[in-house]
């Protein structure tokens, strides 16, 4: 039985983790900002009513509070500490690029230094979320060999995130290791993420909740694994004999264009694209009615065009693969999002 303490729990990859932790007998410990809207809906359901076997504590906390992250670490000595949290949404780190700065960079920082100071270096295992936004420009495909070329707040942040846990693991001889995730989904996918903003949006257009989708760059292409395989690998990461960094990736990309069509096709309806750059649309080809519609606000000031990845690293090291192949994804995700949006449908019928 391992001792966890996971920053981010409230989060799609943090809610997996958990549960991949509380499965196998762990006890996990979680921090929860105070928040105006309540924010556990990932964790409330599945950990609410403890059944006596499972091991769930959450505890309040911010990454921008070093005092308050020794006091816990004394409290809870954790054997794994898992660092997920962050302000993750590239296209917000250029409206608020000070502040991502200081939670998805500086703040791993503090959460290293909290743990010397709560004196866990030597036998604590550190896992930090990093991000293929770090290769930025960098063509693919990309592995552990691949130089960074951020090109957002939040890509400069996490390669200062990655640079400081291989310094800690170097200066100190801490377990501290990286995790280059590439873009993983779920229906747990925070809504104004790219997948789970067309899986959802169709859904309400096919039951007649919405109209249309307002989406930005259609040709930009990722990667994209299932959330959970995902978590699989961290948990792989620090079960390993020395820490290392490692690429998690599918090893196949798809455009934002590609997804939206795959959806649709998913919920009956088939997309034809006319028009070009801001005046492109996607029209149902039944109807011709318009579904898609390109909105200039949800363009980047520099794009990530191109992220690829090759795990082959971990295969081999780790004995990992991805489990979900893209199409199961977006199925798992449309089936969801149709459920809820049928859902509300039929209540709004009854009101
Ligand atoms: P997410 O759903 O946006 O979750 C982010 C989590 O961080 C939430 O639990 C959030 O708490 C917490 N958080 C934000 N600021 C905080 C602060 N100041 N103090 C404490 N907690 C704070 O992100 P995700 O998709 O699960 O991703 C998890 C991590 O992996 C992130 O670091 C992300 O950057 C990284 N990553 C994600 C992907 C991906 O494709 N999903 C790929 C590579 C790397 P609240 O609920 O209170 O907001
Ligand atoms: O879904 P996205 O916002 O994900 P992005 O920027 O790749 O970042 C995610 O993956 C990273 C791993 O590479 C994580 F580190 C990060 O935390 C986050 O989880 O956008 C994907 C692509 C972009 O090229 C974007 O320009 O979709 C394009 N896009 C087109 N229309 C859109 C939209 N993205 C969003 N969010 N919303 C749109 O309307």
């Amino acid at each position: 039985m391992k001792r966890c303490f996971i920053t981010g729990v409230t989060g799609q990859d943090g809610s997996y983790l958990a549960e991949l932790l509380l499965d196998r007998g762990d006890e996990v410990h979680g921090i929860i900002r105070r928040s105006s809207s309540f924010n556990t809906w990932r964790i409330h359901e599945r950990f609410q009513n403890q059944d006596g076997q499972k091991k769930f504590y959450l505890h309040y906390g911010d990454l921008s509070d070093g005092m308050n992250l020794v006091r816990l670490l004394r409290e809870i000595q954790p054997d794994y500490i898992f660092n997920l949290a962050a302000q993750s949404h590239v296209r917000i780190s250029f409206d608020i690029p000070e502040y991502t700065g200081e939670v998805t960079g500086l703040s791993t920082l503090r959460l290293l230094e909290a743990i010397r100071q709560a004196g866990l270096a030597d036998r604590v295992r550190f896992y930090q979320a990093s991000s293929s936004e770090m290769f930025g420009s960098a063509p693919p495909p990309q592995s552990e060999e691949t130089p960074f070329a951020p090109r957002s707040p939040y890509a400069c942040a996490k390669a200062f995130s990655y640079y400081i846990t291989k310094n800690y693991r170097e200066s100190y001889g801490m377990f501290a290791t990286n995790g280059v995730l590439f873009n993983h989904e779920s229906p747990r996918r925070g809504e104004n993420f790219v997948t789970r903003k067309i899986t959802l949006n169709l859904a309400r257009i096919k039951y007649g909740l919405s109209d249309t989708l307002a989406l930005g760059n259609l040709d930009a292409r990722r990667d994209w694994g299932f959330a959970r395989d995902y978590m699989e690998a961290a948990v792989l990461m620090l079960e390993h004999d020395y820490p290392d960094d490692f690429v998690i990736a599918t090893g196949e990309s798809h455009s934002v264009r590609e997804l939206a069509e795959q959806a649709a096709r998913l919920l009956d309806m088939s997309i034809e694209w006319n028009g070009e750059g801001r005046n492109e649309v996607g029209r149902d080809a039944k109807t011709g009615k318009v579904l898609i519609v390109i909105d200039p606000k949800y363009f980047r000031p520099a794009e990530v065009d191109h992220l690829e990845g090759d795990a082959t690293k971990a295969k081999a090291t780790l004995g990992w693969s991805p489990k979900t192949s893209f199409q199961d994804l977006i199925r798992m995700m449309v089936e969801h999002d149709a459920r809820e949006c049928s859902r509300e449908a039929y209540t709004k019928r009854l009101q």
